[in-house]
């Protein structure tokens, strides 16, 4: 069963992300990072790599794609906040 992250992990697990560029959504326990890249090509090309990560471990983006610009938050639904998963699919999206 997945659970919410705890305070201290948050501290361990969220650090290096808001190094990274994510950043806490005002009100909620969700995390949202804005990637931009050099044309609608590369924004899609990284969203389909995004994806198979995203259904290989069945952990699913709320995302939006404007040409080159893509919106990503990560947030868990089955406990309504962050949990591990989302930290581990952050970390993902910032190595594709
Ligand atoms: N993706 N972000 C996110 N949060 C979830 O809770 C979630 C998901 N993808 C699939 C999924 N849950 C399923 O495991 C459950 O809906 C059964």
């Amino acid at each position: 069963m997945t659970e919410k992250l705890s305070d201290t992990a948050r501290d361990t697990v969220l650090a290096p992300l808001f190094e990274s560029g994510w950043e806490m959504v005002e009100g909620r326990d969700a995390i949202h990072k804005t990637f931009k890249f050099a044309d609608f090509t590369e924004a899609f090309s990284w969203m389909t790599r995004a994806a198979l990560w995203a259904e290989k471990w069945d952990h699913h983006p709320e995302w939006s794609n404007v040409y080159k610009t893509v919106e990503v938050t990560l947030s868990t639904h089955d406990v309504d906040g962050l949990s591990s998963l989302d930290a581990k699919l952050a970390r993902k999206l910032d190595t594709l």
